[in-house]
């Protein structure tokens, strides 16, 4: 009885990792053409990860799942002049769960791998282009920052606005704004630090514009 079940538990143990494999890999674009190896010097996954996978676990990862996102696409983990969005075939960061993948899946290469280079020219380019103007937050600059870094914001009507700068776990951390703004465009100046004054750590934060009719969310990555 006791041999059973711990053939159960082993049974539930590796059926989760495996779980844990599947649903990571499918959350980059192109995922299952390396799999694991993706992330992690062993092709078959777990233990050592390769440079992409150090920057996926340093502040990618939500709950254990992979956060794609035009940060992380716009990086190059392995440092051979490809962002990691170019060798994922989604330069723009885009793709989201439950999309069919971007790109041509021949084209893709390993983000970890510096000897791997992709080529561009026949990424197909599957969702409409991005349009600055229907934004009225703006992506802060620089991105990543360190300590501080701007924010632009666009009021079209007088309203009373605030931005909230969140953890990844959903947590508050600083209100930067909050105020009744006139028609108009702003600048607000974050300095990588909380309520207290005190500085954040790196990584990823998300940062929320709140008005009367909208509310839009970007990210922003702390890097010291
Ligand atoms: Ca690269
Ligand atoms: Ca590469």
């Amino acid at each position: 009885m006791k041999i059973f079940t711990k053939i159960v538990v082993l049974l539930v143990v590796v059926s989760n990792g495996l779980f844990a494999f599947s649903r990571r890999v499918d959350q980059m674009p192109n995922g299952r053409v390396f799999g694991c190896a993706n992330c992690h010097i062993n092709p078959a996954g777990g233990s050592s990860r390769n440079d992409f996978g150090k920057q996926i676990a340093a502040g990618f990862l939500q709950d254990g799942d992979l956060v794609w996102s035009p940060e992380l696409a716009a990086l190059d983990a392995d440092g051979d002049g490809a962002t990691n969005g170019e060798e994922l075939q989604n330069p723009g960061g885009t793709w989201k769960i439950g999309d069919a993948a971007p790109g041509n899946i021949d084209l893709v290469t390993n983000p970890g791998d510096a000897a791997s280079v992709p080529v561009n020219t026949r990424v197909k380019q599957p969702y409409p282009a991005w349009q600055p103007e229907e934004y009225m937050l703006g992506q802060n600059f620089p991105n990543p920052f360190n300590p501080t870094t701007n924010i632009e914001f666009t009021v079209r009507s007088q309203s009373r606005v605030t931005i909230t700068v969140f953890n990844i776990n959903g947590e508050p951390v600083k209100k930067i704004v909050d105020g009744y703004f006139q028609k108009g465009k702003y600048q607000v100046i974050f300095d990588g630090r909380d309520e207290n004054g005190i500085m954040l750590s790196s990584g990823l934060y998300i940062y929320q514009m709140k008005t009367e009719n909208i509310i839009q969310r970007r990210q922003m990555i702390l890097l010291k």
